[in-house]
C-alpha cells in the first residue's frame, strides 16, 4: 500500500511565521494531508525548525543574544502559532536536536566513505578584523547581474540569482564592514555536474517533466546552465561539526543538513511512538518503493529540493526520491512584496489575536488566492470581501437556512427520507440539477486534489453550497409549508443531505467549519468508512443521491442548535489592520521583531524587480522624525523665465505661504496645478534656484516609465497638517 511522506519546508528559527510562509507551503501541505487522511491513506506530515546557518547567527547578533537563545525562542513561538492555527503536523522537530546531529553526521560520513565528495582547497574571503571566514550571508557586495548593493555571497535577493562569493563586486564583511582578504581553506564539495549523470538521478529527473511548470522551469534551467560543484561544508562555528579529521572549526553547509532534518524528524517521531522497531519503521517510510515523498516548499527552495537533496539521497543509495515538489510562488501583500525588514507583513501570531477564532477564514482566503502558478496578492479588503461574500453569504447562509427552517418546520429533526424521495414532479428538475451539481463538484474535487490544484478544488467545494442555495431558491420550502408541509419537509431533507456532503467536502479546507456543521447536524456517528468512500469512490460511480442519501443522516435524528458558521467582518474590524500595514510600509523605519526571514518572501522574478527601485537601507525612527512633511496646497503656478524644466509654485500651508521652485514643468501645465494638494518637505534647507529662493520641496512619485505623478494627500487633508 502506498505511503505518503509529506514534508513542509523547515522554517528558519530566526523570526515568526507570516502569511507568506503559510500560503507558501504550510497551509497547502495541511490541506493536502487532511485530504489524504480522509481517503484513509497512510500519511505523515513532517516539519520542524531549521536552526543552523548564517541567517541564524546574523539574526542572533542583531538581537544581541546567542544563537541558542534565538532558536529556542523562535522554535517555541513558531510551534505555538502552527498549533494555534491548526496545522496538523504528525511531528514538528528541530535541527538542533541530537538525533538530527547524529543523522546528518552519519549521512555525511557515509557519503564521504563512498567517495562522493571532492576535497578542494580554495581561496575564501576572510575578515581579519573579526577573525573568521565569510561564508554565504557573511559576505555582502554588489550583484554582478543587477547591481543590487546588498547581495549576499550565495544569492542576490533582489534578482534571485544564485551567486558564488567571488562573483560579488566590492565584497565587504557583514560583520565588520571590512574589505576581506583571501585565505585558502579546505572544503568538501558535491560534484553536482557528475552526479547529475547518475542513473538513479536520471530516472528521477524524468518525473520532473510532469511537475508544475515553474518548478520544472527552474529545474531545467539549473541543469541546462551546467551544474557546478558546491561545497557541503563551511568555515563557521554555528552548525553541525564536520565529522572528519582535519576539519576542526568547520560545519556542514546548512542546506546539506536541513533537508536531512526531514529524515531525523521522522526518526524521532517513531522513536517517540515507542515500540521496538522504531528504527525499522522510519526506514520503511524513507526507503520503501511504496513511499510517495512529497515536498511542499516556496519557490526560493526549489533547487535544493529538486536537485541537491535528491542527489544526496540518490548517492546514499537506499532512499526514495521525491515524487512531487508542489512549490508555490510568492504571496505579496497589498500590492507590495512582503518585507520582514520593513515589517510589511502579517504575522500569524498577531492575526490570531486580532481576529480570534477566524482560522478557517484565513485558510479559505489563502487557498482561494494560493500562488500555485504565479505570485498572488493578499489584501485586507479582498479578505473581507471573500469572508463576507463567500463564506458568510454562500456557505454559512446555506447551512443556516436549512437548519433554521428545519427547526421551524420539522421540530429540529431530520425529516423522514420518504418525504425526500416523494418530492412532487414539479420539483424534479430542480432536484435533478442540484444533485448533478453535487456529483460534478465531487468528481472535480477528486481530480483536482490529486493534481495539487487546491485553489480550484476549493472552488469546487463551494459549488456544493451554491447548488444548495439554488435548490432552496427554486423550491421555496418557506412558501410551501402552509399548504404542503410534506413537500417542505422533503425539500429540507434534501437540504440537510447537502449540508452533510458539505461537511465532508470542506474538511480539508475548513476543518473547524466541518466540525461545526457536523455538530449542528447532530452527526456524531459519521464513519471514517463513509468519508473514505465519499472521497475515493466517485471516480467509478458518482451518483451521490442513490448511493448515499439514506446512510448520511438517520431519519428523526435530532439536530443541534442553528448557529451561524461565519460572522461578517466589518469595516471597523478591518480598518485598523489596513492602517497598521500602510503605516509600517510607508513611514515607520523601525522594524518589529523579525528581519531575517527576509529571504523567504522576496519575489525573485527578475522582471518584477526591474520595475522597482530597490528599497534604501534601513533608517532608525529618530532619523525619520527629523523630516517635517506637511500637507500643502498649490495656490498658483508659473513657468520660470529661461528654464524649461522649472515651475515657480506659490504654496499654502494654512499658517504661512511659501515659494517653491520645482523641476516639474515638463510634466504638468501650470494652470492644472492650482488647487492641488501635495506633500511638502517643509524643513529642507532653503536654496536659491535661478535667482529665486525655494523654501521646501514637493514630493512626487516616479513611475516605472519615468513619469512623475502626484502622490496626493486625501481630499480631506488640511493644508499645514503634519504627515507622519
Ligand atoms: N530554512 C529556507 C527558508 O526558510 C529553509 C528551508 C529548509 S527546508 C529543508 O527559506
Ligand atoms: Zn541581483
Amino acid at each position: 500500500m502506498t505511503r505518503y511522506l509529506v514534508t513542509a519546508a523547515l522554517p528558519y528559527a530566526n523570526g515568526p511565521i507570516h502569511l507568506g510562509h503559510l500560503a507558501g507551503c504550510y497551509l497547502p501541505a495541511d490541506v493536502y494531508v487532511r485530504w489524504l487522511k480522509a481517503r484513509g491513506e497512510e500519511v505523515l506530515l513532517i516539519c520542524g525548525t531549521d536552526e543552523h546557518g548564517v541567517a541564524i547567527e546574523l539574526r542572533a547578533r542583531k538581537e544581541g543574544c546567542t544563537p541558542t537563545e534565538l532558536v529556542d525562542r523562535y522554535y517555541t513561538q513558531i510551534k505555538k502559532s502552527f498549533d494555534d492555527f491548526g496545522i496538523e503536523f504528525s511531528h514538528f522537530s528541530r535541527t538542533s536536536r541530537p538525533i538530527h546531529h547524529e543523522t546528518a553526521t552519519d549521512f555525511f560520513r557515509s557519503l564521504y566513505e563512498k567517495g562522493v565528495f571532492e576535497e578542494r582547497v580554495t581561496e575564501q574571503f576572510y575578515d581579519e578584523e573579526a577573525g573568521q571566514f565569510l561564508a554565504d550571508r557573511y559576505l555582502i557586495g554588489v550583484c554582478p547581474k543587477c547591481s543590487f548593493d546588498q547581495a549576499y555571497g550565495d544569492q542576490c535577493e533582489r534578482c534571485g540569482s544564485s551567486l558564488s562569493p567571488d562573483e560579488l563586486i566590492k565584497p565587504r564583511s557583514a560583520l565588520s564592514g571590512a574589505t576581506p582578504v583571501l585565505r585558502s581553506t579546505r572544503n568538501w564539495f558535491l560534484p553536482m555536474d557528475k552526479l547529475a549523470e547518475g542513473s538513479v538521478f536520471r530516472t528521477y529527473a524524468e518525473r520532473v517533466a510532469n511537475w508544475r511548470s515553474h518548478v520544472r522551469g527552474q529545474f531545467n534551467s539549473w541543469i541546462n546552465q551546467g551544474l557546478m560543484a558546491r561545497s557541503m561544508t563551511r568555515d563557521l562555528n554555528w552548525g553541525i561539526p564536520v565529522p572528519l579529521k582535519g576539519a576542526e572549526g568547520k560545519v556542514l553547509y546548512v542546506w546539506f543538513d536541513a533537508p536531512i532534518g526531514y529524515i531525523s524528524a521522522t526518526r524521532e517521531y517513531f522513536r517517540l511512538q515507542g515500540g521496538v522497531d522504531s528504527e525499522e519503521a522510519w526506514k520503511t517510510w524513507w526507503q520503501s518503493p511504496d513511499t510517495q515523498l512529497v515536498h511542499f516548499i516556496g519557490k526560493d527552495n526549489i533547487v535544493f529540493h529538486t536537485i541537491i537533496f535528491p542527489m544526496i539521497l540518490a548517492e546514499q543509495g537506499s532512499y526514495v526520491l521525491p515524487a512531487q515538489v508542489p512549490a508555490n510562488e510568492f504571496l505579496n501583500l497589498e500590492g507590495e512584496k512582503i518585507s520582514t525588514s520593513r515589517n510589511h507583513a502579517i504575522w500569524l501570531h498577531e492575526y490570531l489575536v486580532d481576529l480570534p477564532g477566524r482560522q478557517d477564514e484565513l485558510r479559505y482566503v489563502l487557498t482561494a488566492i494560493a500562488p500555485e502558478s504565479k505570485d498572488s496578492d493578499f489584501t485586507w479588503l479582498d479578505y473581507q470581501a471573500r469572508v463576507n461574500n463567500e463564506l458568510v453569504a454562500i456557505l454559512g447562509n446555506f447551512v443556516n437556512r436549512v437548519m433554521v427552517l428545519t427547526h421551524k418546520f420539522c421540530n429540529g429533526r431530520v425529516p423522514d427520507p420518504a418525504t425526500g424521495h416523494a418530492l412532487s414532479v414539479d420539483l424534479h428538475p430542480a432536484l435533478e440539477s442540484c444533485w448533478l451539481e453535487v456529483d460534478n463538484a465531487r468528481e472535480e474535487l477528486y481530480a483536482l486534489m490529486g493534481e495539487f490544484r487546491l485553489r480550484e478544488a476549493q472552488v469546487a467545494m463551494m459549488r456544493l453550497a451554491r447548488a444548495g442555495n439554488k435548490f432552496l431558491a427554486e423550491t421555496e420550502p418557506w412558501k410551501r409549508v402552509k399548504e404542503d408541509p410534506q413537500t417542505a419537509a422533503g425539500i429540507l431533507y434534501v437540504g440537510l443531505q447537502i449540508c452533510a456532503h458539505l461537511a465532508v467536502a470542506c474538511e480539508p479546507f475548513l476543518p473547524a467549519t466541518s466540525q461545526k456543521i457536523r455538530g449542528q447536524l447532530g452527526w456524531n456517528t459519521l464513519s471514517a468508512e463513509f468519508i473514505r468512500e465519499w472521497w475515493i469512490d466517485c471516480a467509478s460511480t458518482s451518483d451521490c443521491r442513490d448511493r448515499h442519501n439514506p446512510h448520511l443522516l438517520g431519519s428523526e435524528q435530532e439536530l443541534g442548535a442553528a448557529v451561524h458558521l461565519f460572522t461578517p467582518i466589518s469595516n471597523e474590524q478591518i480598518q485598523p489592520l489596513r492602517d497598521r500595514l500602510v503605516r509600517f510600509s510607508t513611514a515607520q523605519g523601525e522594524s518589529a521583531d523579525a528581519q531575517a526571514v527576509q529571504s523567504k518572501n522576496q519575489n525573485n522574478t527578475e522582471m518584477e524587480y526591474e520595475k522597482f527601485v530597490p528599497v534604501k537601507p534601513e533608517v532608525a525612527y529618530p532619523d525619520f522624525e527629523k523630516l517635517d512633511l506637511r500637507v500643502a496646497q498649490i495656490r498658483s503656478a508659473e513657468r520660470v523665465e529661461g528654464a524649461d524644466k522649472l515651475l515657480k509654485l506659490d504654496i499654502g500651508l494654512g499658517f504661512e505661504q511659501r515659494v517653491v521652485v520645482s523641476g516639474i514643468a515638463q510634466y504638468f501645465e501650470p494652470e492644472g496645478l492650482v488647487g492641488q494638494k501635495v506633500v511638502l518637505l517643509a524643513n529642507l534647507a532653503p536654496r536659491k534656484i535661478r535667482g529665486q529662493m525655494s523654501q521646501g520641496m514637493i514630493l512626487l512619485a516616479e513611475n516605472s516609465d519615468g513619469r512623475l505623478v502626484f502622490a496626493r494627500p486625501d481630499a480631506d487633508a488640511e493644508p499645514g497638517a503634519v504627515i507622519r
